[in-house]
């Protein structure tokens, strides 16, 4: 049984509560609880503000701001080309809206959609491409929206982690024509539950708006549209949680920083950004040699309360209700790629505790011990 002194991989942060009341208040003050209230609104503009991206749309869950960017791209029905290593979340918002997900597998490197196997699995009834900014790292973006227009496909970016990595000094909201991110409680900007959409096409985001409210607007009823708003009071979470968001993820680099110290000289192999990244740290996920390790691995923390997860597992071109297909990249790398605790209220002696325990359950082989880089490491654990 798991409790509030067990160690888990994400813990949502819980603002002062005295601040959320302030904010709690105005709510009240306005007596206004939904349908774009001024909360929202505030929400949105501030977002907008700090991610430098021109629309973003408040919406009640990231499944919905994905499901929604499919709806108001109006395509003709057919397949999405998607990852295989992300939350379940990514396939099933394209199969709720009608379309089949066709599955690129990933790169070894950094896991993202490899551009070579999108480019293979284009017919002509493929419509978009959905790749994952998984775990917060960039996806292959000026390789994959080359692909696109080149078959004037449209590109649909689950950015359910990438809130806050920049590329060149600009957010990665700002790729493809569409983001969908997420907003749920053990994401590192939050809103209880909630995502937001961002596009900087005027039309799209109007259409957008539509789709999210029903589409109508009074008695004028121009599209059909479902119920994808959010509310002031998870609005107002998210107003005082973006106070201290340059604070979280600093705390959270902090503590990748100390788990790296610990496995820098051991074989787990970790993504490595480019220096023009600037990482959100959403996550801290880690590859084992094999999933016998990995399965040791994770025995040894659940005995002390430490409930690391098996993000993301299994590849989802595995899943039952999919059309069958070899990926085997991400087959693999799903049954060796474990993510450790990392959030805001995580103290670095945990982190300390979990890397030991992990030290201490691997073998380390020797030639990682002479000659500790990290792209050494890679070549160890070659597929
Ligand atoms: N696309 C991608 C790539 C995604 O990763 C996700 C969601 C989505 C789309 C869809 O976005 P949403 O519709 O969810 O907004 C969790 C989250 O629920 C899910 O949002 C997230 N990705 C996924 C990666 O992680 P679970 O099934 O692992 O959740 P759960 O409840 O097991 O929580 C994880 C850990 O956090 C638990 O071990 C305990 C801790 N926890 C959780 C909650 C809710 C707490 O300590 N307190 C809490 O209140 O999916």
């Amino acid at each position: 049984m798991q409790n509030n002194k067990d160690i888990f991989v994400s813990k949502p942060y819980f603002p002062s509560l005295k601040k959320y009341v302030k904010y709690l208040e105005k709510v009240w003050e306005n007596g206004w609880m939904t349908n774009n209230g001024p909360m929202v609104l505030e929400l949105e503009r501030k977002l907008k503000k700090l991610l430098g991206v021109k629309h973003l749309l408040f919406v009640s869950n990231g499944t919905m701001a994905l499901q929604l960017s499919i709806k108001a791209l109006e395509m003709k029905p057919g397949e999405i080309i998607t990852t295989p290593l992300t939350y379940v979340a990514t396939t099933t918002a394209i199969i709720a809206e009608g379309f089949t997900p066709v599955f690129a597998d990933i790169d070894i490197d950094d896991y993202s959609m490899d551009p070579k196997e999108i480019e293979k699995l284009i017919t002509k009834k493929t419509r978009a491409i959905m790749p994952v900014h998984v775990y917060g790292y960039p996806s292959k973006m000026r390789q994959i929206e080359r692909i696109a227009k080149k078959h004037n496909l449209k590109v649909i970016y689950d950015a359910a982690h990438a809130f806050g990595t920049e590329v060149d000094g600009v957010s990665i909201l700002n790729a493809g024509d569409v983001s969908a991110l997420s907003f749920h409680a053990t994401k590192l900007f939050h809103t209880g539950e909630g995502g937001a959409i961002v596009t900087n096409d005027d039309a799209l985001a109007e259409k957008i708006a539509l789709y999210r409210s029903f589409g109508n607007v009074g008695d004028e009823h121009y599209l059909p549209g479902v119920n994808g708003k959010n509310s002031e009071l998870h609005a107002a979470l998210g107003l005082v949680n973006l106070t201290g968001i340059k604070r979280h993820i600093a705390r959270r680099e902090k503590l990748a920083h100390t788990y790296d110290t610990y496995f820098n000289k051991t074989d787990l192999y970790r993504i490595q950004t480019g220096e023009n990244v600037k990482y959100n740290f959403a996550y801290y996920p880690v590859l084992f040699k094999n999933e016998a390790e990995l399965l040791s691995v994770m025995g040894g923390l659940e005995k002390k309360k430490i409930h690391a997860r098996r993000y993301f597992y299994p590849a989802l071109n595995t899943l039952p209700y999919v059309n069958k297909q070899d990926c085997p990249v991400a087959e693999t790398i799903s049954k060796r790629i474990l993510c450790l605790p990392l959030y805001t209220g995580l103290t670095s002696a945990q982190v300390k505790e979990v890397a030991r325990i992990i030290v201490n359950k691997i073998t380390i082989s020797k030639s990682i011990q002479k000659k500790p880089a990290n792209r050494e490491y890679r070549e160890v654990i070659k597929i």
